[in-house]
């Protein structure tokens, strides 16, 4: 099949799975119930993928086959042809879409077969920017300071005028507080480090340039696969923190301690869809009106090299 046609059918099967996942998640917003807003989303998803015109395997998942009932790594789902390798988080960010806090979302990547890093459960350190700028400017060898002051240089304005994004842990008190003596403007999250790589890819509407920091190396790969379909740039670490970790990591046949490129990462064409569930900086989030589920995605796809931004309405029963 050529890579036009691979596109179109995988960006449908995406756009479809993340859709339905945040329609049905939404329903639970609000309501304190992370686990089921999250299956809730699983279910439907993996209900979508059951139908689907493609042979896929789950590579990022949600877990290993004695902890996850549906959707584990190494399920194997559609109704037959192209191998393609899944990469979901049915629900990014279960905790805030059960606080109804902003920038819940559902997220999936599919790449043909073997095109998708299997990253382990684990912490992963992540740095990334949108397109635009010079191959190699931003590199996780440099302090959080020299990155910004490249980045800066590069798009031509003050370290005051580029925002940085991260998790709000503990554990980033040290790059925060460098980034803040350096100039640069720090945007804080709460949860869903995918939304804020992610965001670099269109810091003018995002209000985000860089994001730094770690989280789970699945969300790791979900938002490379992003980066990757708008031609950013993303480096990253793994971080096992248990010998058991360390082990796990290992398995995956390199150096665990290695930088991992974006092409380690995502190392062919991709398809990247996300859906809002809550409202956030890049999507309303799901409205229901009416009979109509109203749903905004983004559906990207590096085949073509189209990125869309969708607004679908659903007709509920
Ligand atoms: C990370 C991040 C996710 O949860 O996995 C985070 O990648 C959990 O991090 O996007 P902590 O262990 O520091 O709480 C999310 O924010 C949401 O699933």
């Amino acid at each position: 099949m050529n890579k036009a046609a691979t596109g179109m059918i995988l960006t449908q099967i995406a756009q479809t799975a993340t859709e339905v996942a945040a329609i049905a998640s939404a329903r639970l917003r609000g309501f304190g119930r992370k686990n089921d807003a999250d299956q809730a989303a699983v279910d439907a998803m993996r209900r979508s993928f059951q139908d689907a015109p493609f042979a896929g395997k789950v590579v990022i998942g949600e877990g290993e086959i004695d902890e996850a009932p549906m959707l584990y790594i190494g399920e194997e789902l559609g109704a037959g042809g192209i191998a393609v390798d899944i990469a979901v988080d049915p629900l990014e960010g279960t905790k805030l879409c059960a606080h109804d806090a902003p920038n819940a979302m559902t997220v999936v990547a599919l790449a043909p077969k073997g095109g998708l890093l299997h990253a382990p459960d684990m912490y992963m350190d992540k740095l990334a920017i949108g397109p635009g700028y010079p191959p190699g400017l931003i590199d996780l060898d440099l302090s959080p300071t020299e990155n910004v002051t490249r980045l800066a240089k590069a798009k031509g304005v003050p370290v005051s005028a580029i925002r940085a994004c991260l998790l709000d842990r503990e554990r980033h008190h040290g790059i925060i507080e460098e980034l803040r003596r350096a100039g640069a403007g720090v945007r804080l999250i709460p949860d869903g480090d995918v939304a804020g790589v992610f965001w670099t890819t269109e810091a003018a509407r995002s209000g985000v340039d860089i994001y730094f920091g770690s989280g789970g190396a699945p969300e790791g790969v979900l938002a490379a696969a992003a980066i990757r379909c708008a031609g950013g740039q993303m480096q990253a670490r793994l971080k096992p923190e248990t010998p058991e970790e360390e082990e796990r990591a290992r398995k995956m046949g390199r150096d665990v301690h290695a930088k991992l490129t974006l092409d380690q990462m995502v190392s062919g064409d991709v398809v990247f869809a996300a859906s809002g569930v809550t409202h956030g900086s890049m999507f309303e989030g799901v409205h229901f009106e009416g009979d109509g589920a109203h749903v905004d995605s983004l559906v990207w796809d590096s085949f073509t090299g189209r990125r869309t931004r969708i607004r679908s309405v659903w007709a509920q029963a």
